[in-house]
């Protein structure tokens, strides 16, 4: 009978549909290997990090070196990376300007600026928050025609977690129109960064940037760990 067989069509295709959703359930959720019950972690956990820095900088989070900006000098660049996160995050920044370091000094006899602005897609941004501590400044007493600087050891560490800044000041902010970022700037999403340096964005020249962000209760979504040691390379 005609209406027979579609019944029976119908049975066979709600079947099938069972099973395909039965299939379909047992099927681990995105990145989960569902045997080892191994969560990996996707693009989709991960954040996108824009970095501009006058002249040079390079970062770390949590102790492992995770940025280089790839131009030292000019032209003034923004360099943005996709991170990882896990919390609390650690970050270390070394940042340069461009000053000779035997006068501090630029194009021969010039004193030029720095500055460092970043900003994660979690809404991690610079500010004043944020440590700062100057490792070379030049030339003192802006004397250009005699120019002298000074040079203190950088920490071996000091992109190390368990760094202690504590004593450090407090970074500074200054105001967008002074530090005058090049067009590179304006090309990514800044908003909310301030612009960050020491106490003299003329005169210091090689600067170390340190925060912690914690997000109490956050949990990664994954539980695959690294098997690597990434932590302290290059030198190591
Ligand atoms: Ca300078
Ligand atoms: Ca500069």
């Amino acid at each position: 009978m005609p209406g027979e067989n579609k019944i029976k069509k119908q049975i066979v295709s709600l079947a099938l549909g069972c099973l395909v959703f039965a299939a379909q359930a047992q099927q681990a959720p995105d990145g989960a290997d569902a045997q080892a019950r191994i969560v990996k972690p996707l693009l989709r956990d991960t954040l996108r990090l824009n970095v501009y820095a006058d002249n040079w900088f390079v970062l770390y989070i949590n102790g492992k070196l995770v940025a280089v900006d790839p131009i030292d000098f000019l032209p003034h660049n923004v360099v943005s990376v996709d991170i990882l996160p896990e919390y609390p995050m650690t970050i270390a920044v070394m940042a340069k300007d461009n000053a000779d370091p035997a006068t501090g000094l630029e194009y021969g006899d010039h004193i030029g600026d720095g500055g460092f602005i970043l900003k994660f897609s979690d809404g991690t941004v610079t500010d004043a928050r944020w440590r700062a501590r100057a490792f070379f400044k030049g030339p003192l007493q802006r004397d250009t025609r005699h120019p002298k600087v000074l040079h203190e050891a950088i920490p071996a560490n000091w992109f190390a977690v368990d760094f202690d800044d504590s004593t450090w000041p407090f970074a500074q902010e200054f105001d967008t129109r002074r530090v005058g970022p090049k067009e590179a700037f304006y090309t990514a999403d800044f908003s909310g960064a301030r612009f960050i340096w020491s106490a003299d964005l003329d005169l210091d020249n090689t600067v170390i940037f340190r925060t912690r962000i914690d997000k109490p209760g956050w949990r990664a979504r994954w539980n695959t760990r690294p098997d690597l040691d990434i932590s302290g390379a290059p030198l190591r």
